[in-house]
Order: C-alpha cells, then sequence, then structure tokens
C-alpha cells in the first residue's frame, strides 16, 4: 500500500524544520509499503492539490499530524482526502486531546476516520495492518494488555534512514543560492535542520504546556549509542552531499536528568559525532559549569530557554516558580563565555503584565549576551491546566480559538490589559528586537570575538526575524537586506579587507564604511513600531 505522512503549514511563516513524527512513523512502518511524505511548510498545499495528488498517486492510506493551531488547516485537507474515499488517520496533541472533535463525535462533522492517541510509536504499525484489511478502529490508544496506558519504551529505537531519505524539501538554502554557494563556498549547497530525540517527557507541569499531560511525567531516554550513532549518520550524509546538517535535540529539556545528559555528550565527544546542535534546555539546568562545558564541546551552539517572563509574579502563576530571573544573565553570560547563545522565549499577556512589559522585558534582552529573543502570547491549549483555569473562570473569549486560528491572537482576557493591548505588546517585542538597529547591535556586542561569530549571530538574527516579519519572497529579502545594509557592508569589508579598527585604520587603501558595530544600545529602541 501507499501510505501518505502530511503535516500542515502553519499558516504563518515556512517552518524551518521538518517534523520529526513523520520520520519517526515512516521508519516503524511494517515493511512492504511505501511511505511519501509532505511537510506543508516545504510543499505547500491546499485541498484540490492534495485530493489530486492522492488520487493520481493511487494513495491508500493518508496519516495526519498536526498542533493545535494549523488543526483547522488539517481539517479542511483530511475533508478533502475523504472526499475522495480515501480514509485518513489523524495524530498528535490536539487530536489526542479532542479525539470526539476529529471523530464528528462532539456534534461537528466529521474529519478522520481513525484517531491515533498519544504517542503512536506501537500503535502506528496496528493502523497500516488494519487499514490494509479495510478495518480501521476509530481510536487507537497505547494500551497494555490489560487496557492500561503504556508508554512506550526508548530503548529499541528504530534506525531513522536519514542516509537515504528524500530531503531535498528541506533544504534551507534557497534553490535560486544552492547554485552559486556550491560554487564560492564549498560545503554550503544545502543547509537542513534536523530534529533528533534523545529523551521524551518532563516532570515540571508548567500551567500552559502540553507536554505533561501528553508524554506523561516517566522520562524516557534512547540509549547513547543510538543517539551517537544517529549523529554519525547525519554526519556522514552531510559530507556525501557536500552540505551542512545541523540537529535540533527536540527533548522537552534535554538535560532533565543531568548525569545522564552528560554521559551522552560524552559519549558523541568520544565517537567524534560532534555536529551543530540547539536543544531545549530550561535556565535551573544551566547552572552546572561541567553541563555547559560539555555542550559546548560537543557542538552545541543554541540553547532555547522558555524564559517565559522577567516577573516571578507571572512565573508563580503559571507554574514556572523554578525560573529565577534573578538568575537569567548569569545563566546566559554562562553560555556566551563558551560562545554557546540562547533562544529566549517570552510569553505576554500574563495575568500580571501590564502595558509595558514588552520594553520592560527587551531593556533586560539588551543587558544580556546577544541572543534571538522570542515573543507569544499566553495561549490556552486544550486540556492544559491553564485552558481549565481560564474556562472555570470564564475567561476564554474564543474558547474553540483553534477553530478559527488567527496568529498571535489571544483567547482570552488577561488580567491587567485588554486583548488589544497584549497584540500590542508582543508586535513591539518583535519590532524592537529585530530592527535593523537591534541587529546591528547585536553584531556590535561581539566586537572582540571572531568574524565567524558574528555572522553566525546576523544571519541568525535575520532568519530568525521571519518567524514574525513575513520574508517569504524575494522582494521581501531585498527589503531586509536593504535595511541591513550598514551592517552586512560592515561585515563583508571585515571579510575581504580584515578588521578595521575603531574610526578606520589609517593605513588601509579602502576608506572603511560606517559600521553600526558601535550603535548603542539605545538606539535598539528607536524603530519601527
Ligand atoms: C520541536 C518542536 C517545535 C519546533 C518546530 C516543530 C518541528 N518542526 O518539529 C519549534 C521550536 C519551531 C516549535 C514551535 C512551536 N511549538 Co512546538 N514543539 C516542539 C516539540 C518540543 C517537539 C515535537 C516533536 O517532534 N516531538 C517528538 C515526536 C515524536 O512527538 P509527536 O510530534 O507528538 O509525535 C508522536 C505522537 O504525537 C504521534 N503522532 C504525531 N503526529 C501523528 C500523525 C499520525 C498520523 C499518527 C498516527 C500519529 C502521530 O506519534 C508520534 C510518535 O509517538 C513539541 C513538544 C513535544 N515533546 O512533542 C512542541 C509542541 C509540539 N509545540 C507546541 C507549540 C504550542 C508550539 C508553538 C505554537 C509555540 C509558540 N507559542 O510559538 C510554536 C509553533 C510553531 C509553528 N510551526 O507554527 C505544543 C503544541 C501543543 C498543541 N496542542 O498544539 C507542543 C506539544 C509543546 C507544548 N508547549 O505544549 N515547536
Ligand atoms: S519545562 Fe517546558 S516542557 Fe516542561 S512542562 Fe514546562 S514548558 Fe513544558
Amino acid at each position: 500500500m501507499k501510505i501518505l505522512l502530511y503535516n500542515p503549514d502553519n499558516g504563518v511563516t515556512r517552518n524551518f524544520m521538518p517534523h520529526l513524527w513523520m520520520f519517526l512513523l515512516k521508519a516503524l512502518t511494517p515493511p512492504g509499503h511505501e511511505v511519501l511524505l509532505i511537510d506543508g511548510n516545504a510543499q505547500p498545499m491546499d485541498e484540490v492539490a492534495i485530493a489530486q495528488f492522492v488520487r493520481e498517486q493511487g494513495i491508500g492510506l493518508v496519516g495526519i499530524g498536526a498542533m493545535t493551531r494549523m488543526i483547522a488547516k488539517a481539517y479542511r485537507i483530511a475533508d478533502a482526502i475523504r472526499a475522495v474515499g480515501v480514509p485518513v488517520v489523524m495524530g498528535g496533541p490536539h487530536v489526542t486531546e479532542l479525539a470526539d472533535e476529529a471523530l464528528g463525535r462532539d456534534g461537528g462533522p466529521r474529519h478522520a476516520d481513525a484517531v491515533a492517541l498519544g504517542e503512536a510509536d506501537e500503535t502506528w504499525p496496528l493502523i497500516v495492518n488494519d487499514a490494509v484489511r479495510g478495518e480501521l478502529k476509530e481510536i487507537y490508544a497505547p494500551v497494555d494488555e490489560a487496557g492500561k496506558e503504556r508508554k512506550p519504551s526508548l530503548q529499541a529505537y528504530p534506525v531513522i534512514p536519514w542516509h537515504s531519505i528524500n530531503l531535498d524539501q528541506f533544504n534551507l538554502v534557497p534553490k535560486a543560492a544552492t547554485r552559486l554557494l556550491n560554487r564560492v563556498w564549498e560545503g554550503w549547497g544545502t543547509f537542513r535542520i534536523i530534529p533528533v530525540e534523545s529523551g521524551r517527557g518532563c516532570p515540571y507541569g508548567c500551567e500552559f504546556c502540553t507536554v505533561t499531560g501528553f508524554f506523561g511525567d516517566s522520562i524516557r531516554f534512547r540509549t547513547n549509542e543510538s543517539v551517537v550513532n544517529e549523529l554519525l549518520l547525519l554526519k556522514a550524509r552531510a559530507r556525501t552531499e557536500k552540505g551542512q546538517i545541523a540537529v535540533f535535540f527536540i527533548d522537552d529539556n534535554f538535560a532533565i536528568n543531568v548525569k545522564r545528559t552528560k554521559s551522552l555528550l560524552r559519549d558523541v565527544i568520544a565517537a567524534g559525532a560532534q555536529v551543530h546542535w540547539v536543544a531545549q534546555i530550561s535556565a535551573n539546568l544551566l547552572r552546572d559549569e561541567e553541563l555547559v562545558d560539555l555542550i559546548a564541546a560537543s557542538g552545541g551552539k543554541w540553547v532555547f530557554i522558555g524564559m517565559e517572563s522577567i516577573d516571578p509574579a507571572n512565573l508563580k502563576d503559571v507554574n514556572k516558580g523554578f525560573n529565577k530571573p534573578g538568575e537569567y544573565a548569569a545563566v546566559l553570560d554562562r553560555l556566551a563565555r563558551r560562545n554557546v547563545y540562547a533562544i529566549t522565549s517570552f510569553i505576554f499577556g500574563m495575568d500580571n503584565d501590564t502595558v509595558g512589559v514588552a520594553e520592560r522585558t527587551l531593556q533586560q534582552v539588551r543587558t544580556w549576551p546577544p541572543g534571538l529573543p522570542i515573543f507569544g502570547l499566553l495561549t490556552p491549549l486544550p486540556a492544559t491546566p491553564l485552558y481549565k483555569r481560564l474556562e472555570t473562570a470564564g475567561r476564554l473569549t474564543r474558547p474553540k480559538h483553534w477553530k478559527e486560528f488567527i496568529p498571535f491572537a489571544m483567547a482570552h482576557t488577561p488580567l491587567k490589559m485588554t486583548i488589544e493591548e497584549a497584540h500590542d505588546e508582543v508586535k513591539y517585542g518583535w519590532a524592537r528586537a529585530y530592527s535593523p538597529e537591534a541587529l546591528a547591535q547585536a553584531v556590535g556586542s561581539l566586537d572582540d570575538q571572531p568574524l565567524g561569530y558574528r555572522v553566525n549571530i546576523f544571519l541568525a538574527r535575520l532568519c530568525f526575524r521571519g518567524i514574525y516579519f513575513p520574508m517569504m519572497g524575494r522582494l521581501a529579502w531585498v527589503k531586509v537586506i536593504a535595511q541591513n545594509r550598514r551592517t552586512i557592508l560592515g561585515l563583508v569589508w571585515e571579510a575581504l579587507w580584515g578588521r578595521r579598527s575603531r574610526g578606520g585604520n589609517p593605513d588601509s587603501p579602502h576608506p572603511a564604511p560606517a559600521m553600526l558595530s558601535s550603535v548603542p544600545a539605545e538606539a535598539a529602541t528607536e524603530e519601527e513600531g
């Protein structure tokens, strides 16, 4: 049977990384089937196009996975596929919590023939076999013989055949640039960020998060050997195709068991399996100097830290009191001393937030080593403790917000500001943190570092900017490049003619362009609304 696994686009921007579930389920599919993957973020398709694809390809089963924010699109696509007579099975966090919605048992239309609840590592092969026999059940739950919930062990993790999987749709180097880059900068024809998991589960139970409920508070790990082998496979692929591969360890808290993380990173180093990697680690676990040494030595470049707020009252409200804003700066300095930088994630619209929260947050951010701040709004995801609290208090303004997904829009009223004010805060955060002045300041704050680090921070910021600012078309890129021309010129200048002393090198035959590397921090607050 031909099977299609499909992940809808997020409706806002192009995702920078493929979704792991598709590769994992492909690897877990019983032999004898052909599995095709389409990630809507890389290959956008509408309902008509996907229905036509399914018909033309003779697909016998479609699996769709989606987060809450993509579920409306997922349902539309599922409807179109079912209309041409092909069964659809849906999985992932949203339908796990609201299976009745997908199955049309809540009074609404039916979108899926079957739903896979929770982790589907063990149920997926059963689903495929049932589909072959035309005997799909409505619900597949990961339970043992006694009907008790069973979380899959990750000890016998499948080998994802990264060496042979077609990853054409996931090259971050734009097609137009591939040929040029291949010629002038060997080894940069492709650049892919690949999701790898080393473990699952997080016991912290933050109020807005689905992870503790979904993966359970029992933490499970793959063996070090299986993770190391996967990294070696990816490294080998990058070498053969003369491209770059970076890994995103998608574990919710990569250092949740510090002892085990250290042992994994030591094994990575010993096996020569270092690749550049990113991982999510909570700030409290980054107090350990030895851990941070190992992060840097094993290829760690960026750590995603869910800081959420600089206000301890907010953190306490959402059960994240283990985050201590007072130690954020020390944690980030500890990382930056090893040239590891942070993606610092903030949530606005929390109960203790008032107007000006974005600027207050940015004032702190500007005192930290340069990183990639990101801003979102507190969102009541189904089945989270937050959802229940707001529902009970009658504060949900759009209780089924996912049915009509609106990016960066609140679904409840914050306590100390209006919904519009919360929206303005998030816009302000993105606009100021990624203004040309802020980008120049980030590059300038690394003035004592080699050029490579500054280029790295600049490119990372430029690309990350696309999470909020639409940068899909060529025109949008041209505009961004024009806005940031002074920083770009400064970096290019240094790459071509070497480092310029402050005020310009009097002996240089080339007059130095005005570099923005010395733009004062305050300038970053004076642009774009
Ligand atoms: C990596 C990641 C990202 C990446 C991008 C996603 C990517 N390309 O992988 C980044 C960092 C960009 C990201 C961003 C966001 N993320 Co995110 N992310 C994750 C994370 C940490 C890992 C996802 C993963 O690969 N898990 C491992 C795989 C194996 O698990 P899985 O996807 O759940 O798949 C299993 C089952 O669900 C099931 N399954 C899944 N799909 C299907 C389909 C079929 C057919 C079947 C049968 C089974 C099945 O089988 C799989 C194997 O057991 C999860 C948390 C988590 N641990 O899952 C959050 C998570 C998915 N993210 C979440 C959220 C909310 C977001 C953001 C909205 C955050 C924000 N406020 O900005 C953004 C939105 C991004 C966007 N694209 O629009 C939520 C989603 C909750 C929900 N109900 O929707 C999660 C669960 C975390 C949380 N805080 O609750 N995210
Ligand atoms: S620490 Fe992160 S993954 Fe764990 S419960 Fe909190 S938000 Fe979710």
